[in-house]
């Protein structure tokens, strides 16, 4: 995880690490900063930022950032060089990427039945996300109910109604090819004959030039009043989740995302461009295909994972 990013950053294991201590011009991050290569390690870094997806106004502003800081620090630099440089970017990544949370147990915990409405491109994940949910919140004891309202997609249906079997929640579905909405409205009614519940909408993938699949996606949302909607996006799909970001919080309006198949992103940086650009908070991230693969997302995970 997160392999490029980090030897961009010269933060891979000494062994593993491909950025040269020195670099062409005889100046490095970690053995010589002083103020007169300051400007060549902060324009090397954006580069690197840039090809771990990180976005060029994000890289910017880090690369910003961090020269200020480590300039003020040049004065005090006497022990480890490399601490020095990764509480650096620490602080840095803090700086320009914190924003609040959304804490989705806690929120059920005071409404019911809680409603979360999932959208995303086609493939981004939010069938699997919705399951790896579900089994969560079932294992906290709430009634779940997941409305099948994918009614576009061949197999969908059958897809999610197998997930609903497995884990042993209740999926509200109708015919392929019926109307989303009323899928969505049946499964918030049924719902609220139960204390203590939350229903997980699915819905159709999306084409961001799929005009009729985007007014379907407002009117299960009119209809069906969602608490939350929660936006996927594929880890994979590098700097183009920033657009896909913009596009659905402009159609129904996002209050966070699931980032999945982190477990194959090599890269590292589409996280920093999006929390930083959007202000909007990752909720969870998706680890894997099973249903525990599944992790709160927290800004301190993240940079754990990242320099340590
Ligand atoms: N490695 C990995 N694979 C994942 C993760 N999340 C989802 N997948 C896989 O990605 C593929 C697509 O996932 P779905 O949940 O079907 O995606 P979707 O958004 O519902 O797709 P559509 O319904 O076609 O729009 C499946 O093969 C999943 O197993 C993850 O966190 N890691
Ligand atoms: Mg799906």
């Amino acid at each position: 995880m997160f392999e490029k990013l980090k030897e961009k950053l010269g933060l891979a294991k000494k062994e593993e690490r491909s950025l040269p201590q020195e670099s062409s011009r005889g100046t490095s991050i970690n053995t010589a900063v002083t103020s007169k290569n300051f400007d060549e390690i902060t324009s090397n870094l954006k580069i690197s930022l840039i090809e771990a997806d990180v976005a060029l106004p994000v890289a910017d502003k880090i690369s910003n950032v961090l020269q200020k800081k480590l300039e003020d620090r040049t004065i005090k630099l006497k022990g480890d060089r490399e601490t020095v440089f990764r509480e650096a970017v620490r602080a840095t990544i803090k700086d320009v990427a914190s924003v609040g949370t959304i804490d989705l147990v806690d929120l059920a915990s005071k409404k019911s039945p809680f409603v979360v409405m999932f959208v995303g491109m086609n493939g981004t994940g939010k069938t699997t996300s919705i399951a790896k949910l579900a089994e969560m919140f079932k294992e906290k004891g709430y009634y779940v109910v997941i409305a099948a309202s994918d009614t576009f997609r061949a197999g969908a249906i059958e897809q999610i109604s197998l997930h609903g079997d497995r884990i042993g929640v209740k999926v509200v579905k109708h015919q392929a090819g019926g109307d989303p909405a009323a899928v969505a409205f049946d499964a918030v009614k049924h719902a609220s004959k139960n204390e203590r519940s939350v229903v997980l909408i699915d819905t159709a993938g999306r084409m961001q030039n799929n005009k009729n699949l985007l007014e379907e996606m407002k009117k299960i949302k009119r209809i069906s009043k969602p608490d939350i909607i929660i936006l996927t996006l594929d880890a994979l799909s590098g700097t183009d989740t920033l657009n896909q970001a913009k596009l659905f919080d402009e159609a129904v309006g996002i209050n966070g995302y699931i980032v999945t198949k982190i477990d194959a992103d090599a890269k590292g940086g589409g996280v920093i461009s999006l929390l930083s650009e959007t202000k909007k908070p990752i909720l969870y991230i998706g680890t894997g295909q099973s249903y525990s693969d599944f992790i709160q997302f927290s800004l301190d995970w993240y940079l754990n994972r990242l320099l340590n």
